[in-house]
């Protein structure tokens, strides 16, 4: 890629005709989001809907900060926040963004605060992964977490997203910044309600006035996102730069489809999202429990079982029968009877759809992404339906197996076959030589930890997985 001119604003009419570029003029652009996490996810879903909502408000570009890493603002800073997006199906649609506006790191306390107290904010927003919001298993704010204990006795720079967001509403609040939003976007149900609750109990602790003034002023609407989103590798920049005759340190990629439910309950002004396709709700949960328990549920029943099988993708793990019928059945016959259907929504059609998305052959979506995490993902992609179904009297033995094949996974990174990327991990490996203790640990499976039945079909499913022919049998079974 050497040799390539760097993409950014200098370089932006000399891009080919058929990338699509900002169609508004950028230094006219105001900043109105303050976004954490300016991740892949994040750049491929929400940052795209705000560039088309630029085209006709200008007041609403993105200061995006990351707290964890500098990696994002050292790739996009040069390139003055613009990256590409590659839409992939059956053709591939580049287009360069340019809602991102400044990209703002941990240390740049001041800034960030600065940035969530100016008027001219009026949307939070953050995709930190469920990890991120530091929650209990019950979906309150954990206090024995690190991060959250530290935050609560220092005031120097905070450390997790729920003491950033209190420490920026204080400052609004002295400053008299008016009301915000505050839009969770990551994959936990009732996402809104959860960060609000947490971030109230949080300041009720550090600063009881805050508290009241968010619970005055701050509205935390619950959204569901969706869209495929395989992390970049080099094929992708190798591929942008081709194409766009540029280098990009940083282009994301994503399937087409995209689909972003927000709850609608807004403090003060709502962005003009609906021209980049967003639906506003008055309730988001039908929605929510939906995408989580079939489109995620269902990726972590392909990934944990087609790691097992010896799969590498998404697409690889849909083309091997077995998990296939496996996975729709789960879908339609055991996870389907736990939603209710969301408006103008046909769970039937919506499954079908689904399943056509996994087999999208120009997604390479390694499953080992899926895997990370399984300890925080989990809880609501399966275990929320194998609570439901407990309670309503309806099968639980199939939604076992994907639960098994995760401690099979655990099993197989104990005896260092493959990394456990997980914040549980310590303790997960220390489970692996018995990987069903970890059907004890109450932190992932909450009051199914006493659930005798359920822990019997996860013993029997867990010893079937033990090899291919009796897993095979496993999968195949009606
Ligand atoms: C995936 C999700 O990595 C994962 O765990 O299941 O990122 C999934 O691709 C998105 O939620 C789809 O909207």
């Amino acid at each position: 890629m050497s040799g390539l001119p760097r993409l950014s604003e200098a370089t932006l009419d000399r891009l080919p005709g058929a990338v699509a570029r900002p169609d508004y003029d950028r230094a006219k652009t105001e900043i109105g989001v303050v976004h954490f996490g300016p991740g892949a996810f994040h750049r491929a879903h929400q940052a795209a809907a705000f560039d088309a909502v630029l085209a006709e408000d200008p007041r609403w570009a993105i200061s995006g900060v990351s707290l964890a890493s500098t990696g994002i603002a050292d790739a996009l800073r040069p390139q003055q926040g613009l990256y590409t997006l590659a839409t992939l199906d059956r053709r591939a649609d580049l287009r360069v963004i340019g809602s991102l506006k400044q990209l703002l790191i941990a240390a740049d306390r001041a800034a960030i605060l600065d940035r969530i107290a100016a008027r001219s904010t009026r949307l939070l927003t953050a995709t930190v992964t469920e990890k991120g919001y530091c929650l209990a298993s019950d979906g309150t704010l954990d206090w024995d977490h690190p991060a959250i204990a530290r935050d609560l006795t220092h005031d120097t720079a905070p450390t997790s997203l729920v003491g950033w967001i209190v420490a920026g509403l204080a400052e609004r609040r002295r400053r008299g910044g008016g009301p915000l939003t505050v839009l969770s976007c990551d994959n936990l149900a009732a996402n809104g309600r959860k960060l609000g609750a947490a971030v109230h109990a949080f300041a009720m602790r550090k600063d009881a006035a805050t508290a009241q003034w968010i619970t005055d002023m701050v509205r935390f609407p619950s959204s569901m996102v969706d869209s495929i989103t395989p992390a970049t590798d080099d094929a992708l920049r190798h591929r942008v730069a081709a194409a766009i005759g540029q280098e990009d340190a940083w282009p994301v990629q994503r399937e087409r489809f995209m689909q972003w439910v927000i709850e609608d309950d807004f403090a003060g002004e709502r962005p003009p999202l609906e021209a980049a396709g967003v639906t506003f709700a008055n309730d988001v949960r039908p929605f929510e429990a939906a995408k989580l328990r079939l489109v995620n549920g269902a990726h972590s029943s392909l990934a944990y079982l087609g790691l097992l099988l010896g799969h590498a993708t998404v697409a690889d793990a849909m083309a091997d029968p077995r998990l296939a019928a496996f996975v729709e059945r789960l879908m339609r016959e055991d996870i389907a009877p736990s939603l209710e259907t969301p408006a103008g929504l046909s769970l039937t059609d919506y499954i079908t759809s689904i399943l056509a998305r996994f087999g999208n052959p120009a997604i390479e979506h390694q499953l080992s992404q899926i895997a990370c995490d399984g300890s925080q993902k989990l809880p609501y992609r399966l275990l929320d339906a194998v609570r439901d179904a407990r309670a309503a009297g309806r099968p639980t033995a199939r939604l076992a197996v994907p639960v098994a094949a995760w401690l099979r996974f655990v099993e197989r990174a104990g005896r260092g076959d493959g990394p456990l990327i997980d914040p549980l991990a310590r303790r997960l490996l220390a489970c692996a030589a018995d990987p069903l203790a970890i059907l004890d640990l109450p932190e992932v499976f909450g009051t199914l930890v006493d659930d005798r039945v359920f822990r019997d079909e996860v013993g029997s499913a867990f010893a079937a997985l033990r090899d291919a022919p009796t897993a095979a049998a496993l999968l195949t079974r009606r």
